[in-house]
Order: C-alpha cells, then structure tokens, then sequence
C-alpha cells in the first residue's frame, strides 16, 4: 500500500473521530504531518551517511534501472564508504539506540532495586519473592537464612555490574537453549557487558572505523542479543520482582475509557517506576477526596504506550492508546493531565495541550519538553511525587472546557499473560510446564506460534497491518503472542478475549483455547517483556519433542507497523535467537542489495533465523506460515495436521 493509496488514517473508529475533531479544531497532529511531510527517499534505504562533518553523503540508487558495476563503484561518499558500509552502518546505529533505550530503562529498574533492598526508596517492597528466590538461585546467590532484602541487594548490584562488565558473557544468555548459546560462540556474537556492545556499535561506525558491512552486521547483533537477553530482560525480571508478576487480568481499551465527570490522567511512556507509584496515589483516600472538592467524582487512569501496559499487566489499568493516539487523546478535551516519562513521547503534546487544558508533566531528568511542567521523578521520595503529580492534575479538572468529545469505544481484554502464567494455565500449579502446548502443536491442532509486536507507523493506516495479520495468523491456528502497541491493536479489535477463539479462530486453535480458557492472542506485556517471549520459546524447546533449539520452532516474528529504533533492536535479537522475522511499513537498507541479502538469506545460515520485509499484512501471514509449516515439517509432525486426534497409544508414543 503506498502512502497515496492510504484511504483512512486509522482502522478504529474512535481514532477516526478523533482525528476529525483535530482538524476542525486546527490542530496538527502527526497524521496531519505526515500527509505533508514526505520520508526522504536517500535516508530512508539506508544510503545517506551524516556521521561526519564532511558530509552529509547522499548516494541513492539510480532511479529504475538496474546500477552497472561502474556505476556501483562509484556509488560511495567522501571518505570512499561504499553503500554497503553505509547501509550496515545506519542500521546498526538503529539497533544502538535501540538496545540503548530498553537498556537504560532495565538499568533504571536495576538502581530502584538496590534502592529498595538498602531501604532507601520508601512506598516500594519486594512482592514477588518466589521470583527473587528463583532468580537467586539461577545466579549462584546464597540464599540460607538471608532477608530478602539481603538476597535483593546481591541481585540488585550483579544486575548493575552487567551494563558495565568488559569481558565474559552476559548472565542471561545462559537462559537460552544449549545450541543457543554454542552458536551465539561460534559466530562471535555473545554480548559481554550491555553497554560495551552499544559503545562498541557507535565506534565502530565512526569515520575510518569498520569497513566490512558483514562485520559491522555481527556487531549490530551482539547488541541486540546485549538488549534482549541483556537489558530488556532484566528490566522484565526485577520488575516482576518488585511489582508482582502478572497474572490474568480483565480490563478495557481505547480512548472510550475516559470519564467525563472523573480527574482524568493518562500515563504515557515506558518506566512503570513512577507509574507504579502513580497508581497506588490515585488509589489514595486523601487524593480522592481533594477531587471531590473540585467536583470530580474520582480518579480515574489510563495508559499510552507500554507503560500502559505494564500497569495494565499489573493492576488492570485501562489503556487508551497506543502511540499514534496519544495527541488524539489531548484533542478529547478531557485529559486533565498526561505524565510521560521516557520513549515514544511526541513533542507536540505541549503545543496541543495548549488547545485544551491538559497538564503535560514530564518527570524525567533524561526527557525534558519545551512547554511542559517538569516533576522530577527521585526514587527516594516516590510517594510525594507521584501525588504532586495526581494534584497537579486534579487542580487542571475544574478548568476542562465545553470543547470535549469521549469516543464511546471500549473493548474489554484479558492481560497478563507472563512466561509464569502460561506455564501454570497449561500445566497446572503442581505440574508447570508447556507440554501440553507442544502436544498441540505436534498433534497439529495448534500449527505454531507467532510473536506480533512493535509500533504503529504514521506512514501506514493505524492499526490495520497488526489486525489483519493477527487474524490471518489465527484463522489459520496459529496462536499469536503479543506486547507493545501491537497487543494494544489486537485488544481494540477484540481479539484478546476468550470468545475471539469461537469467532476468528480456526478449528484446532479454537478448540485448545476453549479447553484451557484463553483468547487465541496472548498480551505478554510491554516491549521490554519481549523477553518473556525469548523465554517462553526456550520453555518450549526445553520441553521437548520440537527440536534442541528456537529456530527448530514452527514459530515466526513480526512487527508490522514498526517505526522506532527499539523495533529493529528487538527484530535484530528475535533473528540472532533463530526466529524468521518479518517487518512491514518500510525496510532501512534497501539501498544496498548485498546487505539487505545479508540480512534477508545469510543470516538464516549463521543463526536459523533471518528478516523478511513485507508491507501487506496478509502475505507477511502467509510467509510466517509458510515458514512455519517448513519448521514442521522438518520436525517431521507435517501430517499431523491431517489425522489431528490422538488416542492413547499415540501419545504415550509421543511422550516416550
Ligand atoms: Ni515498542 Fe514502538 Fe513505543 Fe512500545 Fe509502541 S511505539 S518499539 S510498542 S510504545 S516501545
């Protein structure tokens, strides 16, 4: 679909409406912008290098003709970069912003728990102690007779020491399955601290460093290995230690979630840190009745972007957007303030906030923006922050205008769907595990898994490629896992409840879902908990009878919708861990043949996986299937899906 043909700004009709309200109030939103505001067609396939200041070297393809080796040659900036250095070069500068931003974020998380274990952040406590006695365990830790807050601390500093370690292997590679691990050695690739790897990507692609664009590719996945099974890991782990693990929660979606006669506050960004503690003063008697004196009803939250859905996994907070919809929500009239932290923030939300009476509060010393009130998050005094900001925000409420309109969509949806979770849903308490998933997809009932995740894009109509191939990929029994804005996109189509099994699913997926209670697509959380779908690959093999290793899964990645660094980041990590990744929209290095190849073909020879570039939703499905019915048929379980009841005897067969 190219961007002429682009009928509709958005899918859902409660964005649609909305962006109409925009343009009759006059307002310029990032659907308006990017209507006027067209990619630049160097940039955009990789082929423009501003890494120095003799440039910027733009060296485009020659326009609809296949290029000449002459002409190849002569395609190279100043400093004789060639287009495939510089190609490799940009993308794994995307893959360094990436990796950097989820792993600041881990990091963050890292320095609240040491906080926590001293003492010294009061309002938050350890809750979920079985993880930390778990993860304990996993690293070495004595446990003995220790407090919690002893083990934590340990836990706490070693997580800190690996954005710092210089040499060795990050601790949560060790996670990954055993041929996992041989060929992240073999190829060169096994991260050794977090921040190294992103450092060494930025060194690396300075003027006169790395020439070689297979070399600078290796580098661009040892970072994003670093991010997931570094960084975005421990962000998913402490958090769960800290604020619960998620379990199966109803809540609601979309921007119909906001009450007229209640203070309304959105949190939007991605650290559940402050929101955490948002959540717990809004809950707050004291708050609530300083609403009441100004005439609210009460306090109600919602969430934009995936800090919406870590307090959604937690506490059932409703969301009311994903990124594309979080200047939508100012332009409802009836935000009364809207606290951002870091990532995915659009610098408009002051400006437009202008219109109404929204209060935009950032509250992070690393995201500061030009017309917002700043309270800055400190994690020693989380408490009274987080009320100053819910106060900040009931003291807006009595000055909401006439000016506002509340879409009336709303869809409920099951969340919480953890690696933990899933584990206890399929096995039971006593007898955890993901057998009974793997059968399914060995009798062929379930024909594989897909983890669909990542962004919106303004470039493409909101929210239409995450549902189409979602419910492609599920009318053909695939079941879908979810996180970021894409789990969000699903949840306002209704796809994440347990009667979407019946309704859009085929046969075999609908019916294991019916058994076991779920939807047929599964929100596992925020884009840092990404990491819970590495994990849940490798509990899959670990169960057996699908191979020894991620890439023998029939299982497929996508980000249909992606725009951001942290998407090619978690792209790079679900390829280098052996999944066949597909993304949509857009695809950075198509300036240079020989390093999208590299990418699209050899890679799949290095790590099993490989990334595919598909704009239309539909056949992006279809590669994903096709590819995982290669991955069953290698397994030798293709026929299954012919003769799809088992009895006895055959599943002893298969347990044996
Ligand atoms: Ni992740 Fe994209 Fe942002 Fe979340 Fe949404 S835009 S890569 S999904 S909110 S991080």
């Amino acid at each position: 679909m190219a961007e002429d043909e682009k009928k509709n700004k958005s899918i859902d009709k409660a964005t649609q409406e909305l962006y109409e309200k925009a343009c009759a109030d006059e307002i310029s939103t990032s659907y308006s912008r990017a209507d006027s505001l067209k990619p630049c067609p160097i940039g955009s396939v990789g082929s423009c290098c501003k890494n120095c200041g003799m440039g910027p070297c733009r060296i485009p393809l020659p326009k609809g003709k296949e290029e000449t080796p002459e002409e190849k040659k002569k395609r190279r900036g100043i400093c004789g970069a060639t287009a495939e250095t510089i190609a490799a070069r940009n993308f794994i500068r995307m893959i360094a912003g990436g990796a950097a931003a989820h792993s600041d974020h881990g990091r963050g998380v890292a320095e609240l728990f040491v906080a926590v274990a001293k003492g010294e952040a009061p309002g938050y406590k350890i809750r979920d102690e079985q993880k930390l006695l778990a993860l304990a365990l996993e690293w070495g830790i004595d446990i003995g007779d220790r407090s919690n807050e002893e083990i934590a601390l340990e836990i706490g500093e070693m997580s800190l020491a690996e954005f710092g370690k210089q040499e060795g292997e990050i601790l949560f590679a060790k996670r990954a399955p055993l041929k996992r691990q041989e060929i992240w050695r073999e190829q060169g690739v096994m991260p050794r601290g977090i921040d190294r790897e992103i450092v060494e990507i930025m060194h690396r692609t300075h003027i006169g460093v790395d020439q070689e664009y297979q070399n600078l590719l290796t580098q661009g996945v040892r970072a994003s290995i670093a991010d997931g099974w570094g960084g975005s890991m421990i962000a998913t782990e402490l958090q769960d230690i800290l604020f619960g693990t998620p379990s199966p929660v109803l809540s609601e979606v979309n921007l119909g979630i906001l009450k007229e006669d209640e203070v309304n506050i959105i949190i939007h960004g991605h650290e559940p840190l402050l929101s955490e503690m948002i959540v717990a003063a809004s809950r707050d008697p004291e708050m609530i009745d300083l609403a009441k004196s100004k005439g609210a009803k009460g306090i109600n939250l919602g969430g934009i972007c995936c800090t919406a859905n870590e307090i959604l996994m937690r506490h059932g907070v409703p969301l009311a957007g994903t990124f594309l919809q979080q200047e939508l929500a100012l332009v409802t009239g009836a935000v009364d303030a809207m606290v951002v932290d870091v990532q995915c923030i659009m610098e408009s939300l002051p400006d437009i906030a202008q219109c109404y009476h929204t209060q935009v509060i950032t509250t992070s010393p690393k995201a500061k923006i030009k017309g917002a009130m700043h309270i800055e998050f400190n994690e020693h005094d989380a408490v009274n922050g987080a009320k100053a900001v819910v106060k900040a925000a009931i003291e807006a409420f009595p000055n909401r205008g006439k000016n506002v309109r509340i879409p009336q969509d709303t869809h409920n949806l099951i969340a919480g769907f953890s690696h933990e979770t899933i584990n206890y849903l399929l096995g039971g308490l006593f007898r955890a595990s993901y057998r009974p998933l793997n059968e399914n997809i060995i009798n062929g009932r379930i024909r594989g898994v897909a983890g669909v995740v990542g962004c919106n894009n303004a470039r493409w109509e909101h929210n239409q490629a995450h549902i189409a191939m979602v419910k492609e990929l599920i009318k053909n029994d695939v079941l879908v896992i979810q996180t970021g804005c894409s789990a969000m996109a699903s949840a306002m189509a209704g796809l994440m409840v347990p009667e979407a099994a019946s309704k859009y699913a085929g046969k075999g997926l609908a019916e294991v879902c019916e058994t076991v209670g779920i939807p047929p697509v599964l929100h596992m959380g925020s884009c840092v908990d990404n990491s819970r779908i590495l994990i849940a690959a490798t509990a899959m093999v670990k169960d057996g009878g699908l191979g020894d290793d991620i890439s023998d899964l029939p299982a497929a990645g996508a980000a249909p919708e992606w725009m951001s660094e942290k998407a090619i980041s978690i792209g790079q990590y679900f390829v280098a861990s052996g999944v066949y990744t597909v993304f949509g929209v857009t695809w950075p290095t198509q300036g240079s043949k020989e390093v999208t190849e590299y990418l699209f073909k050899d890679m799949e020879e290095k790590y099993g996986g490989m990334w595919d570039f598909e704009p239309d939703p539909i056949q992006a499905a279809h590669k994903m299937i096709a590819h995982i019915d290669e991955k069953r048929k290698a397994l030798g379980i293709d026929k299954a899906r012919e003769r799809v009841l088992y009895d006895m005897e055959m599943r002893r067969e298969l347990e044996g």
